[in-house]
């Protein structure tokens, strides 16, 4: 996740309702291999309660390899959907991510995944409540960086601090990658599930809301929520303002040569999108199922009357909260999943109907075809 202004507007969901979910009283319950067609995948629990709410998951699967915090992924009834929550921040997602994979008490070989989370929405495409659907994850903290202090006299045109590995400055294409840098995702499944999402109505969020949306200049961020095809950025690190904002977003556009509109913040996806990578090549899942969807908690920028002080800005964002994030996860993801569900046998099984026309996977090809990013050999290291 990514959610600034302290936990403020979480006192709703801590609220929330106790959760529809009985243990396995016997192994009779159990399929032999639990082979969901959707799996849902959240970060962290505020995003995993609203999707638990929203459907009945009555079969309580505890699955070695997870995170502490969340050692039990949830189905429904037939076990036709599944949840689960990874834990945040890249290390915690793609360790998760890789013992579901690797379970042997599910086959994964057909699933198509649901990566529902909220993060920061850039200004000029996005709004609290929006809802985003990514074709490219970058991931943008893997890079070399010193603090101001050590550049401001020396290295006056710099902005941030950051450059890319094995060059001598912030505008140089990077000569050597470790590989998760880029995900570029199926195009055709992406565009199927915001088509789907745009028939809804999504939560407008608070008054308050309202009010801090109407203290930006743009036009994305002055409006309502909307669903958006725009693309999410990973960091572990937790960035806010102008500065990395500009800066981040032109490596996103660099590291795809100029493809990825960068629109949304997250703390996993490219770590996740990582461990599916590795367990696609190893024919366990299939890439080309995945669909990425964050929903906008706050703005990944200080509004222009308080930008003369981000960090207080920051601290106290007075934004009114995110709860249209969280509600908006299961209200802009269920149709895509209910789509999935009714349409299986005739579009989903085979999935040749959304097919991708579009390159899928990393920056090394590691699943074949071509990327119109990367180049064809990088450094080592
Ligand atoms: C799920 O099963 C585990 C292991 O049996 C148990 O500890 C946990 O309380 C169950 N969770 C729910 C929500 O029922
Ligand atoms: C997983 O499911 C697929 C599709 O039904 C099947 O072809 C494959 O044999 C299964 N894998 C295992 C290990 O059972
Ligand atoms: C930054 O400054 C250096 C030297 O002072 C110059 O060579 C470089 O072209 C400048 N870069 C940009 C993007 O202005
Ligand atoms: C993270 O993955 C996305 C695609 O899912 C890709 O576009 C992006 O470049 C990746 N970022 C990094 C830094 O690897
Ligand atoms: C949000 O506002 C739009 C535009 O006024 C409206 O169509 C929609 O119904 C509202 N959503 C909800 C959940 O009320
Ligand atoms: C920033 O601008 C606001 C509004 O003009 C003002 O109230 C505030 O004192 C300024 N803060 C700083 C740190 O200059
Ligand atoms: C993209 O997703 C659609 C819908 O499931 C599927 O038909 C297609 O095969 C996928 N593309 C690739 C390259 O797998
Ligand atoms: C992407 O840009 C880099 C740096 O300019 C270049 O070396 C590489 O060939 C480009 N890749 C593609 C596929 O055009
Ligand atoms: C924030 C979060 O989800 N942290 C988890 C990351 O993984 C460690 C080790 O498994 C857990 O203890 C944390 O709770």
């Amino acid at each position: 996740m990514r959610l600034s202004g302290a936990a403020a507007s979480l006192a709703f969901f801590m609220a929330a309702s106790a959760l529809p979910i009985s243990m396995f009283n016997s192994k009779r319950d159990y399929p032999p291999v639990i082979s969901p067609k959707v799996f849902v995948i959240n970060m962290f629990e505020y995003e995993a309660k609203p999707w638990l709410k929203a459907m009945d998951f009555p079969n309580n699967v505890t699955t070695p390899g997870l995170s502490p915090l969340y050692p039990d992924i949830y189905c429904n009834e037939e076990f036709s959907v599944c949840e689960m929550t990874t834990g945040e921040g890249e290390i915690n997602a793609s360790g998760s991510m890789t013992a579901l994979g690797l379970s042997p008490m599910f086959n994964l070989t057909q699933t198509y995944f649901l990566i529902s989370g909220i993060g920061g929405g850039e200004p000029q495409f996005t709004t609290m409540g929006s809802v985003t659907f990514a074709k490219y994850a970058v991931q943008v903290a893997l890079q070399y960086q010193v603090s101001y202090q050590e550049f401001i006299t020396t290295n006056k045109n710099w902005t941030s601090g950051y450059w890319g590995y094995g060059v001598s400055d912030p505008w140089t294409y990077p000569a050597n990658v470790y590989g998760t840098e880029v995900f570029e995702l199926n195009e055709s499944l992406r565009d199927r599930a915001v088509e789907l999402a745009e028939t809804v109505d999504l939560d407008n969020g608070t008054d308050q809301n309202a009010v801090n949306r109407l203290l930006y200049d743009q036009d994305a961020a002055r409006a309502l929520p909307a669903v958006v095809k725009c693309d999410v950025l990973t960091s572990d690190n937790y960035f806010t303002g102008n500065v990395l904002g500009d800066y981040f977003s032109a490596y996103a556009s660099m590291m795809t040569n100029g493809t990825a509109q960068y629109c949304s913040t997250a703390q996993e996806d490219n770590a996740s999108l990582e461990a599916l990578t590795r367990l696609s090549q190893a024919g366990l899942v299939d890439f080309a199922r995945v669909v990425v969807m964050r929903t906008i908690s706050d703005f990944t920028r200080p509004p222009p009357s308080r930008a003369n002080d981000t960090v207080a800005w920051f601290n106290d964002p007075q934004s009114g909260g995110a709860s249209a994030a969280f509600a908006n996860l299961p209200i802009a993801g269920m149709p895509f999943v209910e789509d999935v569900l009714n349409n299986w046998d005739t579009i989903y099984l085979t999935g040749e109907t959304y097919a991708p026309k579009n390159y899928i996977g990393d920056l090394f090809a590691t699943l074949g075809g071509e990327p119109n990013f990367g180049k064809t050999s990088f450094e080592v290291a």
